[in-house]
C-alpha cells in the first residue's frame, strides 16, 4: 500500500462526498493512475450532455466497491483525477455555442460568412483541446502513470492517442462503439467526435492497428473506407456478433479472435454508445444492439489473459441523465473495470512495483 495513503482510510467504508475518485484518498502526484477529465462535446450532433460525463462519473464512482472480484485490490497502486481545466471548459462554452449554429445547417454553410467564421472558430478550438490533451498525457506518461481520460465526447482523445503512439509505436487501439467513426471531417468539423479514427488513420501513424468492436451504424463510405484500408482496420461488426452468439459460438472464442488481431500493446478507446444503450440511454448518439456488460468484461479479461498491454485508454460519451444517474454509475463502473484491466495488464500490483 502507498506510504502516502492516508492511515485512516478504510476501503470497506463508504466514501463522503469530498473523497477523490472512487473515494480514494490519493493525490494525483502519489498516484499511478491519472483520471484525466476532459469535459469537452462541441461538436455532439444529436443529444448534448457528454460534456458532463467527468463530473457526473466522478460523483457516481464514489459507489463503487474498491474490492474488485477477478483483480482484487488493484485500485492501491492509487487512482487519482486531476481537477478539470478552467481551460477547457471556457473553450467548450464557446465552441458549443458556435458548433450549435453550424450543427443547425446539419454542416451545410454554403458561403454564410457568419457561419464559416464559427466553423473556422470550433476548428481552432478543438486544435487547442487536442493540444491540451497530447501535452497532459505525455507529462503524465514521462512521469511513469498510467492515463485514464475521460470524455468529453469521442474527439477528445486524439492528443491521448497521439502521445500513446508516441511512446509506443505500433501500438493499437482496441475500439469499442456503436459508431466506426471514419467519417472525413463530419459537418464540417476538422475534429469532430465522428471522425476520430479517420483523423487516428490519417495523423497518427504510430497506430498500426484499429480492432474496432460492436459497429452498428455507418455510411457505405465509412464501409469502404475498412474495405480499403489493407487491415489497418479490422471490424467485428455488431449483426456478425450477433450471428456467432445466435449460431452457438463461445464468446470467449470470439474474443480471442478479437484479441488475435491486435498487436502486444494496446489503446482502448471505449465509446460508452457501445454498449447496449439500456446502459447508457442519454448517451448523445444511442443505437439498438450492442455489447452487454458481461461481454465488455469477458473481452477485458480476453485481452489481459493473451498477454498483452493496455498501455492506456479512455472512456467518452458518458452522459449523465436529468434525473438519472444510471449512465454515469454504468460509466464509473466500466472506467474501473478498464483501469483494473490496464493494471492486471501490466502485472504490477503495488505502488512500489517495478516500474516506480
Ligand atoms: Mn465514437
Amino acid at each position: 500500500m502507498s506510504m502516502s495513503m492516508d492511515d485512516r482510510f478504510d476501503p470497506n467504508a463508504a466514501a463522503d462526498e469530498t473523497a477523490g475518485v472512487y473515494g480514494l484518498p490519493f493525490s494525483v502526484d502519489a498516484a499511478r493512475v491519472v483520471v484525466l477529465p476532459v469535459p469537452f462535446a462541441a461538436t455532439t450532433s444529436y443529444r448534448r450532455g457528454a460534456q458532463k460525463g467527468p463530473a457526473a462519473v466522478l460523483e457516481a464512482s464514489r459507489q463503487v466497491d474498491l474490492y474488485d472480484h477477478e483483480w482484487g485490490n488493484f485500485w492501491e497502486a492509487g487512482i487519482a483525477m486531476c481537477p478539470p481545466s478552467d481551460e477547457v471548459m471556457a473553450w467548450e462554452r464557446e465552441a458549443s455555442a458556435l458548433a450549435e449554429t453550424v450543427i443547425a445547417v446539419g454542416g451545410r454553410i454554403g458561403d454564410d460568412p457568419a457561419l464559416r467564421a464559427a466553423l473556422d472558430r470550433v476548428n481552432v478550438l478543438s486544435g487547442k483541446v487536442n493540444d491540451f490533451v497530447y501535452a497532459a498525457v505525455a507529462d503524465a506518461l514521462a512521469a511513469g502513470k498510467e492515463v485514464a481520460l475521460v470524455g468529453g465526447d469521442h474527439a477528445v482523445p486524439l492528443g491521448a492517442i497521439r502521445a500513446h503512439a508516441a511512446r509506443w509505436p505500433g501500438v493499437g487501439l482496441l475500439h469499442l462503439d456503436a459508431h466506426a467513426d471514419l467519417r472525413r471531417h463530419y459537418e464540417g468539423f476538422t475534429y469532430s467526435h465522428a471522425s476520430i479514427i479517420d483523423n487516428v488513420l490519417e495523423e497518427v501513424p504510430g497506430v498500426s492497428r484499429v480492432v474496432q468492436v460492436g459497429i452498428r451504424d455507418f455510411c457505405e463510405e465509412e464501409r469502404a473506407r475498412i474495405d480499403a484500408s489493407a487491415g489497418r482496420v479490422v471490424t467485428f461488426f455488431d449483426a456478425d456478433l450477433a450471428t456467432r452468439a445466435a449460431e452457438g459460438v463461445a464468446w470467449q472464442r470470439t474474443v480471442d479472435e478479437i484479441v488475435a488481431a491486435l498487436p502486444a500493446k494496446v489503446y482502448l478507446t471505449f465509446d460508452i454508445d457501445g454498449l447496449d444503450p439500456t446502459l447508457c440511454p442519454n448517451t448523445g448518439t444511442p443505437v439498438p444492439g450492442g455489447l452487454s456488460w458481461r461481454e465488455v468484461c469477458g473481452l477485458l479479461r480476453g485481452v489481459v489473459r493473451s498477454g498483452r498491454e493496455i498501455v492506456g485508454l479512455d472512456l467518452v460519451e458518458v452522459a449523465p441523465g436529468a434525473d438519472s444517474d444510471w449512465d454515469a454509475n454504468v460509466g464509473a463502473r466500466i472506467l474501473y473495470k478498464m483501469i483494473g484491466a490496464m493494471r492486471m495488464s501490466k502485472k504490477v500490483f503495488d505502488a512500489g512495483g517495478e516500474r516506480g
